[in-house]
């Protein structure tokens, strides 16, 4: 990418051609993310797998909840994670000029595996591409110290009318074992702006809902600059006991890339609490060095893809992406062949899943099991035989060994 386009400006004289092939040929897109073909200027080295790691870059506040001993406070404290972890997901990537790229689309058993360690204690990440077709990533964050939990997993769908629309399908589930209480959060769905001016940024559409098994349920409306008026990453989120929406507790209005208040019941002018996004540091995940890590970790498996995309190098990019995609399909045919699937190392499919027999049906979720290929959950049993910090890999199996691209 030239420097100015790094800068969100127009598409460089060189890439203008590019770009509007680019825009015309998205005019008839719909379905797979990763079937999408974007310009070289405008690819990410960064695999989507990675993208879970954005839940928890803040991981005091993902743990706050937990030292909270009132349940309609430790509900507005997971309110105010969720709504923090919203600058990493969906702006930070494009905050200053809009050039939300195009993430390298995992392979199926592609893992991200990293820690945060800081005043919070350790966290831990686990995220694993549990499905190719459709692509499905799944993930858990854990904090023991303090006993705080997230898993989930998601998938999209996109189509285009006016520009490109992402629909999220999946769910994140957080937990306190120490409360008994589980909270359910659904995922928002999306479109991208700027596309036009050559500055992809995201914007988040409808709403979306966090309920928890304590009795209380937060909806989050979001709005962002229309044609005439609003304010980028606006939202108004209000907090209230499931099945009495008018009985507004707390109301949370704002931006959530920059700042929101928080305040008491529903006059705007009770604030009890005011988050600066600019002012709340992440913390950066630690990630093993790429030759320790195991041969299914991302950041090794597409170091020369990366490589090729850094330096702008599309033949070498065209070589490595195909050597992953040939060795993938070899895994698949062998599979085939032996009457046997791929195993997922950290997770599993559930049948009846209780968090959705109990919280689904007061947000109207319908989990969309055929566009996930399930419900996926975190499997302890497995992750038990596995090493999920960042310096001790498993030694890779056979079939694994297969995938080391030298
Ligand atoms: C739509 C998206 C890929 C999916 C990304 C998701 C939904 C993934 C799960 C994370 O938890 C949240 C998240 C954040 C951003 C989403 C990406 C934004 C852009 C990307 C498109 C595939 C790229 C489109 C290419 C281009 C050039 C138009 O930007």
């Amino acid at each position: 990418m030239s420097s100015n386009e790094k800068e969100g400006g127009a598409v460089s004289a060189q890439n203008r051609g590019s770009w509007s092939a680019f825009l015309k040929s998205i005019a008839s897109f719909s379905g797979d993310l990763s079937s999408l073909t974007a310009p070289p200027f405008i690819l990410s080295s960064t695999s989507l797998v990675e993208f879970s790691s954005y839940w928890a870059e803040h991981p005091s506040l993902f743990v706050a909840p937990a030292a909270e001993q009132d349940p309609e406070k430790r509900m507005l404290l997971v309110l105010k994670w969720f709504l923090s972890t919203l600058k990493q997901q969906y702006a930070a990537r494009s905050d200053k000029f809009g050039n939300e790229k195009k993430p390298l689309n995992p392979f199926l058993g592609e893992l991200f595996l990293g820690k945060w360690v800081d005043e919070a204690g350790t966290t831990e990440l686990v995220s694993e591409q549990v499905s190719h077709h459709p692509p499905v990533t799944a993930y858990q964050i854990a904090n023991k110290e303090h006993g705080v939990y997230l898993q989930g997993y998601n998938a999209q769908k996109a189509s285009f009318s006016r520009t490109i629309n992402v629909k999220q399908i999946g769910h994140a589930v957080f937990s306190i074992p120490a409360y008994d209480e589980t909270y359910l959060i659904t995922l928002p769905n999306l479109h991208i702006e700027g596309l036009i001016f050559g500055a992809p940024f995201v914007e988040l559409n409808d709403k979306t809902y966090i309920t928890s098994s304590s009795g209380y349920t937060a909806k989050i409306d979001y709005s962002g600059k229309g044609w005439l008026s609003g304010k980028k990453n606006s939202f108004t989120a209000t907090l209230y006991p499931t099945g009495k929406e008018t009985d507004i507790l707390y109301t949370a209005t704002g931006q959530w890339n920059k700042t929101f208040d928080i305040c008491e019941g529903s006059k705007k002018h009770n604030i009890i609490d005011t988050y600066d996004a600019d002012a709340v540091p992440t913390t950066k995940l630690i990630v093993a060095p790429i030759e320790q890590q195991d041969p299914l970790e991302s950041r090794r498996a597409w170091q020369k893809v990366a490589e090729g995309i850094a330096v702008g190098d599309m033949d070498i990019v065209g070589v490595e992406k195909t050597k992953i995609e040939e060795s993938q399909r070899e895994l698949r045919r062998q599979e085939k062949t032996d009457g046997r699937s791929w195993e997922r190392r950290y997770f599993s499919l559930v049948e009846n899943d209780v968090v959705l027999e109990k919280l689904a049906p007061a947000i109207g979720l319908l989990p969309e099991e055929d566009k996930t290929g399930g419900v996926w959950r975190f499997d302890e049993r497995k992750a038990a035989g596995q090493a999920t910090t960042t310096s001790s890999a498993p030694a890779p199996t056979s079939t694994e060994k297969k995938l080391e691209l030298k």
